[in-house]
């Protein structure tokens, strides 16, 4: 690991259910960058699957937060937002994007609004239109397939065919979208995969699919990848990474029926810190 970027991440704090920042943390940490955290919202556990969570709202910290470290001279080599709280929130994080980044600072938006088909809980469509801004102003967006479809009014498809991804790629980067790497694309049953798009090509990398859902995958996959880009990986090379840590998690998770809630992602910490040794 040849960088030691400073990374803000923006995203809630579920206390318990092992998403964003109890996963982007650790992970970014283990990637070797100084990870500066702005919660955007406080909650007892995540909203998947859990019931009479609590949540607390952190919108209006934000902008003194904010100020404070521009007062300091504070600025980050990189800026990851994930679950966000509200639609004002969104627009301070682009006041964040224009004044903490330091020269040649990345910006990545992981959209984290909606997976198989649904908004989560918490939002709703005016949300997801928020959104769009935000992701097409991104160095990079990392949504899945059911938030690329929000973000270009696509309507959402359970199977679809190769022309299917490639049209809603060129919608995103008709949209505006710096690079794309769009999670859980799937071609056959028993394959799934991610699509990267950036630099003028398109790649695909896929690998076997585990006949589990687990929450907090997306936060997994965007940390490794997000990490891995710092410190200088080619995209296509940062997302197999990235995929093949999130695989490698779930398989560590399967066997433990009771951990419904999230990846057992710490016992593959260390087997990603040597892959980026390598790299
Ligand atoms: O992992 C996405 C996520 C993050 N934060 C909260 C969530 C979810 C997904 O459900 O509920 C609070």
């Amino acid at each position: 690991m040849k960088n030691y970027p400073r990374i803000l991440t923006i995203q809630d704090i579920s206390c318990v259910g092992q998403c964003s920042l109890t996963v982007a943390l650790p992970i970014l940490s283990a990637c070797g960058a100084e990870t500066c955290i702005l919660p955007s919202a406080v909650l007892s556990t995540h909203t998947g699957g859990f019931s009479g969570f609590t949540v607390r709202d952190l919108t209006d910290d934000i902008p003194a937060i904010a100020a404070h470290w521009q007062k300091e001279g504070i600025l980050f080599d990189g800026i990851y937002t994930g679950y966000l709280g509200s639609i004002p929130e969104i627009g301070y994080v682009q006041d964040i994007f224009r004044t903490l980044r330091r020269e040649g600072a990345k910006t990545f938006v992981d959209p984290a609004m909606a997976d198989n088909g649904r908004l989560y809980g918490a939002f709703d469509m005016a949300y997801a239109d928020a959104m769009k801004p935000l992701c097409f102003g991104a160095d990079v967006v990392l949504p899945n397939l059911t938030e690329a479809c929000l973000l270009t009014d696509t309507p959402y498809r359970e199977t679809y065919d190769e022309a299917y991804i490639t049209e809603l790629v060129g919608k995103l980067q008709a949209a505006g979208a710096g690079t794309i790497v769009l999670t859980g694309i799937s071609y056959s049953p028993d394959r799934t995969g991610v699509v990267v798009a950036g630099d003028g090509r398109t790649q695909y990398y896929s690998h076997h699919r585990i006949d589990r859902t687990c929450h907090g995958t997306g936060d997994v996959f965007a940390s490794v990848y997000i990490g891995a880009a710092l410190q200088g990986v080619p995209a296509f090379e940062a997302a197999k990474l990235a995929a093949d840590f999130t695989v490698s998690s779930i398989e560590a998770t399967v066997a433990y029926p009771e951990h419904w809630y999230g990846v057992r992602f710490e016992t593959q910490l260390p087997a990603l810190i040597q892959a980026l040794q390598t790299l």
